[in-house]
């Protein structure tokens, strides 16, 4: 039944995004029960498209950017807010970002839109490309727009015996309940974590899903950086 629902564009935001490595990652009509709209600036939203990366996709584009602001304090923030405010006023949408406060539960619009779990580290995975993938943004629209279903992915940890994520932290950040993000933090900072400072957190890399699709080394050094300084 064709009701107030627009005949989504989807096409043309993946076209707006891809001179940025950006892509849109599904979307969904906000309901009720499940996904009560959010209340964002004074308005309530009918509908969200998640706009991420998948690999290596945006680096080129990004540091390209910074490299006309280096003095930039979060420069993939920054980018990202440049890019995704300029595309959604292309199409009558507010753009909200997964940094800014109070948190958006981009995580939780993930699965509904693209169908991702969690993977044993927290982090979602996606069947292809792993855990090397997030989010960037999302738009926000004050109309219900027409989306395929994102449906239920295959979700890889489940036939991952041996889950090698778990083990291969060298402090141990994942054996517990949980992310220990002190323990974590703290290897960083005591110079004894050159590996994953430089190499990217062991843990995520030790996935066997999405290998080829890796960060490449700046771009693993760049978000452990960030991350590291918290
Ligand atoms: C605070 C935060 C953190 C904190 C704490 C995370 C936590 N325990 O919840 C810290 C600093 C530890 C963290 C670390 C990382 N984070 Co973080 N983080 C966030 C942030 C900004 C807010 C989370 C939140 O509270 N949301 C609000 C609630 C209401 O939303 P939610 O959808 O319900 O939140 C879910 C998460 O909290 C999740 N969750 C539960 N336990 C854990 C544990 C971890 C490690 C993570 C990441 C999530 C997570 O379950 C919730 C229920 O669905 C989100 C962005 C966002 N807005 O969500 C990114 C986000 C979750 N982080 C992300 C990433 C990539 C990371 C890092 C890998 C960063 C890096 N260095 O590259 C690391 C993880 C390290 C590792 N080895 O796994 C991505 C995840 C993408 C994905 N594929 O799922 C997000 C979505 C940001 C993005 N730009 O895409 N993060």
């Amino acid at each position: 039944m064709q009701d107030d629902r627009e005949n989504l564009i989807p096409n043309q935001i993946a076209a707006a995004l891809e001179p940025y490595g950006l892509v849109p990652r599904g979307g969904f009509v906000f309901d009720e029960e499940n996904a009560p709209s959010p209340l964002i600036r004074g308005g309530h939203f009918r509908s969200v498209v998640l706009v991420g990366h998948f690999g290596s996709a945006i680096w080129p584009h990004f540091t390209r950017w910074w490299q006309d602001h280096a003095d930039s304090q979060d420069p993939l923030d920054q980018w990202s807010k440049d890019v995704l405010s300029a595309v959604a006023m292309k199409f009558g949408a507010i753009a909200v970002f997964p940094s800014d406060r109070p948190y958006l539960p981009f995580q939780q619009w993930a699965m509904r839109a693209e169908g991702l779990r969690p993977s044993p580290l927290g982090i979602l995975i996606h069947p292809q490309y792993g855990l090397w993938q997030a989010f960037r943004g999302a738009l926000l629209f004050d109309r219900a727009l027409d989306f395929a279903s994102g449906g239920p992915q295959r979700h890889p940890c489940d036939d991952c015996q041996d889950k090698p994520c778990l083990s291969a932290c060298p402090v141990n950040a994942f054996a517990g309940d949980g992310y220990n993000v002190v323990r974590c933090r703290s290897h960083l900072a005591s110079g004894e974590g050159n590996e994953c400072m430089n190499g990217g957190c062991l843990a995520r890399r030790a996935c066997p899903v999405g290998h080829e699709y890796a960060y490449s080394a700046p771009q693993m050094r760049f978000h452990m950086k960030a991350f590291a300084k918290g």
